[in-house]
């Protein structure tokens, strides 16, 4: 990515109806007061922010045991930010999406994956799998099935956005730092065939290593990668304003040596950076945390 300086398109997000904690449909404003646009532009980046997709919202809010909670709305976001990365990609620019809940990136996946004629590799950094499906989801939340979706599993709405099926192969997916996984979404993983390397596996061969092997992994037989940022992925310490936080996350270094080996390699042609919760977290130090990754994954520390 670092060796053509692309253009960027920054698409902002504001979706919340992927899960059940309100706020972080704020999350692509404290992402841009971050100084997101500033900060890249110093990067020698020309920059264009097409501001935020309108995200329909239900009448009322839905309780209790439903297994996809606002289907329709959650796939209609998906559907125009699906159309809205493929068109950025085939201008040759380099989307930027901010979320929102992690749901979107059923969307932003399958823009993605449309624009490089379904050769796309892709790199999830997530606390969670985000493969549970209708059948095994224990919430309804849709933001634990974008990853399932897109491997098509799950319900036609999700996984038959647009005109590629599956979006992904799974021989081409890394799962960056799982350390929350469901009994039956664990099932799912397993027989899926992607490549999961949890936090323990990070902590006992270090993340450079984790990393290579996914870049490998993502890079093979593909013309790019898709990299999908749950900021849930970083420990809580360094994160706190994630709705879904989970212990025993990656270091602050960590964090960033992971997008600097990613800006190295060069092969990251659109990512998501999602579930910034302002309301969670009063400094906005999440939103912060998610402007210095993408300025370390767009070269910030490539000399
Ligand atoms: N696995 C749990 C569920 O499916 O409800 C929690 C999912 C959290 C998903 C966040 C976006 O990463
Ligand atoms: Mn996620
Ligand atoms: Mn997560
Ligand atoms: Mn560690």
């Amino acid at each position: 990515m670092t060796k053509t300086r692309k253009s960027l398109r920054v698409i902002g997000v504001p979706s919340d109806l992927g899960q059940g904690r309100r706020g972080v449909d704020m999350g692509p404003s404290a992402i841009r007061y971050a100084g997101l646009s500033e900060k890249l532009e110093a990067l020698g980046y020309e920059i264009k922010d097409l501001g935020n997709l309108s995200v329909a919202q239900p009448e009322s809010r839905v309780q209790g045991d439903v297994k996809l909670k606002y289907l329709t709305q959650v796939r209609a976001v998906c559907d125009e930010l699906r159309s809205m990365v493929a068109q950025v990609m085939a201008e040759n620019a380099f989307p930027i999406v901010l979320g929102g809940d992690h749901s979107l990136a059923i969307g932003s996946v399958a823009g993605a994956a449309e624009a490089l004629k379904g050769e796309m590799g892709c790199i999830w950094f997530d606390a969670h799998g985000d493969m549970n499906t209708d059948e095994t989801t224990p919430s309804g939340n849709i933001h634990g099935m974008p990853l399932a979706a897109s491997l098509g599993y799950g319900h036609d709405d999700l996984t038959r956005i647009g005109s590629l099926f599956p979006k992904l192969k799974p021989e081409r997916v890394a799962l960056v730092g799982a350390r929350s996984i469901d009994p039956l979404e664990r099932e799912l993983i397993a027989r899926s065939g992607i490549n999961v390397f949890t936090m323990a596996d990070v902590d006992e061969q270090g993340i450079s290593s984790i990393m290579r092997r996914a870049i490998e992994i993502a890079t093979n037989g593909t013309s790019g990668v898709h990299l999908s940022v749950d900021l849930d992925a970083l420990d809580p310490m360094y994160a706190p304003g994630v709705g879904t936080p989970v212990h025993g996350g990656f270091t602050y270094r960590e964090g960033h040596l992971a997008m600097e080996l990613l800006a190295s390699a060069g092969c990251v042609t659109s990512v998501d950076v999602v579930e910034v919760n302002p309301i969670l977290d009063s400094e906005n130090r999440t939103g912060k945390m998610a402007v210095e990754l993408l300025s370390s994954l767009l070269g910030l520390t490539v000399i």
